[in-house]
């Protein structure tokens, strides 16, 4: 195994639901990563809106399949893929990647929710999942961080409802938890990363700043707990591991026009499992 977890730090993760890692990934790998995806057309053709329910669009693009270009390279290095083989206890295969661009002034907040509350209707038996929250930008709380409720993986999936185009946890329960457990807003410098527990209720404002707030977040099924039925994210699929070095030796390569793709996600196909709530 090329990159390993203390013990503590993966006490911490299984104690509090998610795991910060900070300078990750250097400087200027980071940059390469941002300045890449900034220009990509690719990656901002295949992006879709989604409304907040609160007047301000989410926007973000989301693909199946981790390739050879530079998102492929952060998706596949052993510095994520090799901590998600020990959160999980098992063989990582990756379910998604999503770029979140929240752009100043306008990008739009996400709902308290659980993405186990959604990926539960898509076949999958166990929160035996974990993502990896990569801060591409700096993420405070004026332009919209991440917010975590700790310990809160520990309640299980809790029923959740339609807002806007988003899902979020039932309005009386998330008053209670509210109530009852704190909130930490989880302000990254970019290259930090956060793991997180596919059942840790989390959320975030929306950008009323002037500086941008994209991360990429890719996540991670365990090969035991693939899906008992199709859905429009993959079942086991054999993630090959590159070594972190490759991010800087392949430089600033984005998406290929390649008819094929990665397997984009449509704004139909993602709306349709986590936003319709009979199918919640
Ligand atoms: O990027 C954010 O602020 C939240 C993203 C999120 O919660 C999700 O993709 O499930």
């Amino acid at each position: 195994m090329g990159f390993q977890l203390s013990a503590s730090q993966l006490r911490n993760y299984h104690d509090r639901g998610y795991l910060c890692l900070a300078s990750h990934f250097h400087r200027d790998e980071i940059d390469l990563l941002r300045s890449t995806a900034k220009e990509d057309r690719e990656l901002e053709n295949h992006a879709f809106k989604k409304s907040d329910g609160q007047g301000n669009p989410v926007s973000l693009s989301v693909w199946n399949h981790p390739g050879d270009d530079i998102y492929g390279m952060f998706a596949r290095c052993r510095r994520v893929v090799d901590a998600a083989e020990q959160i999980l206890g098992d063989e990582p295969y990756h379910y998604h990647s999503k770029m979140i661009m929240k752009e100043a002034g306008i990008g739009g907040a996400w709902s308290w929710h659980q993405d186990y509350g959604y990926w539960y209707h898509n076949g999958i038996l166990r929160p035996q999942l974990t993502s990896c929250f990569i801060a591409v930008d700096a993420a405070t709380e004026r332009n919209g961080c991440l917010q975590v409720i700790p310990e809160s993986h520990t309640m299980g999936r809790l029923e959740h409802r339609r807002v806007g185009q988003q899902a979020e946890v039932e309005p009386e329960r998330m008053r209670a938890v509210l109530e009852n457990f704190r909130v930490e807003h989880i302000a990254m410098r970019p290259g930090d990363v956060l793991f997180f527990h596919p059942n840790l209720l989390h959320c975030s404002d929306a950008n009323h700043s002037e500086a941008p707030r994209w991360s990429m977040i890719c996540c991670y099924n365990a090969r035991s707990n693939q899906p008992f039925k199709e859905s429009h994210h993959p079942s086991y699929t054999p993630l090959h591991r590159v070594p972190d070095s490759t991010i800087l030796s392949l430089g600033a390569k984005g998406f290929s026009r390649d008819t094929s793709g990665p397997g984009w996600l449509q704004k139909e196909t993602h709306q349709d499992t986590r936003t319709t709530p009979d199918r919640e």
